[in-house]
């Protein structure tokens, strides 16, 4: 089934939140921020905004009528700062005029005085000062202590990886209007509408019932909206409350950039010991996660670093500690793979660590290493239908690893100014959130008279098709015509409570529960058509729109049975609730059964060195993964191209880079680079496992939003390795991104 986006995206049809027809009246925002990354207010004075032509309202943090607080784990995070500012774009002011223009204007007339304080922009400096947003975290397997000495080899090393801008198209934004009796509603884009809508009424000092979210669907969000569109949302819905008018606030892409967190930085150190059989015994690591200015989401983003930090790979002796480290920089927040990537980088850095020293490829290591059957994981989860040795088998039978090898060996030999390298990158990543009381979902499902149906769930979507999936649910399990159904907008009134859409479980969650309403729904008019055939309903079923009995077509259609059980009075509507079973994680312990079920896959990486200039290109990925029984193919394979895109862009071109003073240097698009087409790979080639889905998993079909970005890994040791392949006197550091510029001075050093 082709995505029901599809048409209206390309012709221009489909509702953003800037796209929403404004009611009269409407006034839009500007937020003013902190010119200091750090500092204490001596003087706020927005006198000359207000007194301005045009301008309706200046907001700061004393016009907050409930509390100052958006803080999503811990409260930790103001809305509009009071008495300090922690990083530079810190929100203090939101200026509202007749239009955005004015109040721009306005915001230039805001004066501050702010004491400057010490700024730190390290996470090893902000831990060593005792700057930590939580307690550390450690993962312990096994005996480390006793492990080193059964090592034949033990290696050490120090690594860094860098952030990543979430550059959704659609940029941070909201619409918030009053309804009667001074409720409010907010159309925001928002990953998480429960989130927007609690954190308005805290600020607001409202019960959350006053407050409705509403979300039609988002310009992306790659984890950037799961906490941070929040702000804005209740920015937009304190205006509108204060002038009683519609406020409009849509963040300027140079904003947003400047404003909003991104990918958490890791600076790390690791020990790896390895037998002579170069099976890895003992892995020890420290991780020092920047964490920006405020918790965020950062301490769940520090546990999946160490959920992942083994990646696929069974290490008997395990010791890793995390800290997540309070920096001057805005607070770093979600991003495709939360963590896992970050972790996954270390190990993998070990394991190039070690193949250089002891002179093998590190796939022959990465292969012994792999994760088998029953083998634990450091957090105790035993794994079950471990299929990473299938992957990496197929993807050898497929495209030939040796042949391959052989192939860059042959045209390294040839060529002196040319060089390629390969790197295999094998991925697992748990799925569900690693905090149980997120994993449930509801769907509130109405088929109305005529035989069509509405559905709606707590899912957003964001492009990754998740109303799509939903859409396929109802039609199976209904046994309708896909025609018949629409998938309603998001919605706190419709479908509460929700969990952000996130953790790659949205459309597992959120299908789910539309499965268990829509299964119900059928019981019930199998039910009625049972009595108005006047046979036994265990003979009866729906099938392509009609009543079938006993595998044959009845006479009674979809329509009439829906029209006569609506006579009968038999409910039409039904609301479904799922709760992921199985799922727990002790923190005090740090054992459980975190997840539900892991995806697997491996990737193969050729990257093309030019060593004049530094530059490169991939010339083909190729990538075996585990979709289980994927529901819809086209659009899970857009998921991995996608993901791989953007997680080689993390690795390779997008470099996130701040002054000493914490402001944003690569605060625009000629600055701060992303990949396009001409960056993309070559050739993608990604052949499904065929393999059956596990039960947890929406129609069996896997989880795939975020796991194939952590392919992109392998673009980092591809080029190191064509590097390799042009310096012998290179040593491998790891110190991502591998920029052009990084790549030539390692060329000639
Ligand atoms: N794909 C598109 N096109 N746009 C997005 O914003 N977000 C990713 C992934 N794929 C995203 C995307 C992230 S971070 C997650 S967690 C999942 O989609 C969320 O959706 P799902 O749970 O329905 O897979
Ligand atoms: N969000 C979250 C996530 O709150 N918990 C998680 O475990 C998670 N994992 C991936 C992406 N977002
Ligand atoms: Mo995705 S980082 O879980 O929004």
């Amino acid at each position: 089934m082709k995505n029901i986006d599809s048409i209206s995206h390309v012709t221009g049809r489909s509702l953003y939140v800037d796209d929403i027809p404004v009611r009269t009246g409407t006034l839009y925002g500007v937020v003013f921020t902190s010119p200091v990354a750090h500092g204490n207010i001596i003087k706020l004075d927005t006198s000359g905004a207000e007194s301005m032509d045009g301008v309706t309202g200046v907001f700061t943090a004393k016009d907050i009528p409930g509390e100052n607080q958006i803080g999503g784990i811990i409260p930790d995070e103001v809305l509009f700062a009071d008495k300090k500012v922690v990083f530079h774009g810190q929100p203090l002011a939101l200026v509202v005029a007749k239009d955005e223009f004015t109040a721009r204007k306005a915001c230039a007339k805001i004066v501050t005085d702010i004491e400057p304080l010490e700024v730190v922009t390290d996470p090893r400096e902000a831990c060593n000062k005792g700057m930590l947003l939580v307690p550390p975290s450690t993962f312990r397997s096994g005996d480390i202590h006793k492990a080193w000495d059964q090592c034949a080899h033990i290696f050490e090393g120090k690594t860094e990886t860098g952030g990543q801008e979430h550059l959704y198209i659609e940029t941070q934004g909201a619409y918030a209007y009053l309804m009667e009796n001074g409720h409010i509603k907010i159309r925001s884009s928002t990953q998480g509408p429960t989130h927007v809508q609690k954190s308005a009424a805290e600020i607001l000092g409202i019960p959350m019932h006053r407050v409705e979210v509403d979300v039609t669907r988002l310009g992306g969000g790659f984890g950037g909206k799961e906490d941070q569109a929040t702000a804005y949302a209740c920015m937009a819905a304190l205006a509108a409350m204060h002038l009683q008018k519609p406020v409009k606030l849509i963040l300027h892409r140079l904003d947003d950039m400047r404003m909003t967190g991104k990918r958490h930085p890791y600076s790390a150190d690791f020990r790896i010991g390895l037998s002579g059989a170069l099976k890895i015994v003992a892995y020890q690591a420290t991780f020092y996660q920047n964490g920006g200015a405020a918790a965020d989401l950062s301490p769940a983003i520090l546990d999946r670093s160490l959920f992942h930090s083994t990646n696929s790979y069974f290490i008997p002796n395990t010791e890793v500690t995390a800290y997540s480290c309070k920096t001057n920089l805005p607070p770093n927040t979600a991003f495709r793979g939360f963590g896992g990537p970050q972790g996954m980088y270390i190990i993998e850095a070990a394991i190039a660590k070690a193949a250089h020293e002891l002179n093998v490829p590190a796939s022959v290591i990465q292969e012994k290493n792999l994760l088998r059957e029953n083998d634990p994981f450091q957090y105790g989860q035993v794994a079950k239908n471990v299929h990473i040795g299938k992957c990496y088998q197929m993807l050898d039978k497929e495209f030939g690893i040796k042949k391959i090898a052989g192939e860059v060996a042959f045209f390294n030999q040839e060529n002196v100014l040319h060089k390629k390298g390969m790197a295999l990158m094998p991925v697992c990543f748990g799925i569900s959130f690693t905090n149980k009381s997120m994993n449930q979902a509801r769907a509130l499902v109405h088929i109305y008279q005529d035989g069509s149906v509405g559905v709606s769930t707590g899912a957003i979507e964001m492009g990754q098709g998740v109303n799509t999936k939903i859409l396929q649910v109802t039609s199976r399990t209904l046994n309708i015509d896909p025609e018949r159904i629409k998938i309603e907008s998001t919605n706190t009134t419709r479908v509460s409570n929700t969990s952000p859409t996130a953790a790659s479980s949205g459309a597992d969650l959120n299908g789910k529960a539309t499965e268990i309403a829509c299964i119900q729904l059928r019981k019930r008019l199998i039910k009625t058509a049972g009595s108005i055939l006047g046979v036994n309903p265990g003979r009866l079923a729906i099938y392509d729109g009609w009543v079938t009995c006993d595998g044959k077509r009845s006479k009674l259609s979809w329509e009439k049975l829906v029209k006569t059980a609506h006579l009968e009075r038999v409910c039409l509507s039904e609301q479904g609730h799922y709760a992921t079973p199985f799922v727990h994680f002790n923190k005090e312990t740090a054992k459980g059964h975190p997840f539900a079920y892991h995806v697997y896959g491996v990737a193969l990486l050729v990257t093309h060195l030019d060593c004049l200039r530094g530059t490169y290109r991939f010339d083909k990925v190729c990538i075996v993964h585990d979709f289980g029984n994927s529901m819809n193919i086209d659009i899970d394979m857009g998921q991995v191209e996608g993901a791989l895109a953007q997680g080689i862009g993390w690795m390779t071109m997008e470099e996130v880079s701040y002054d000493k003073e914490g402001k944003l240097l690569s605060n625009s698009l000629s600055t701060y680079k992303v990949p396009d087409i001409f960056s993309a790979p070559r050739q993608v080639v990604c052949i499904p496992l065929p393999v059956k889905g596990p039960k947890p998993a929406i129609l069996r079909s896997k989880a795939v939003g975020e796991p194939p970005l952590m392919y992109g890994i392998g673009a980092y040791f591809a080029i190191q390795n064509a590097i390799k392949a042009f310096n012998p006197s290179y040593v491998p550091d790891f110190d991502a991104p591998m920029t052009p510029e990084k790549v030539l001075m390692r060329l000639y050093q």
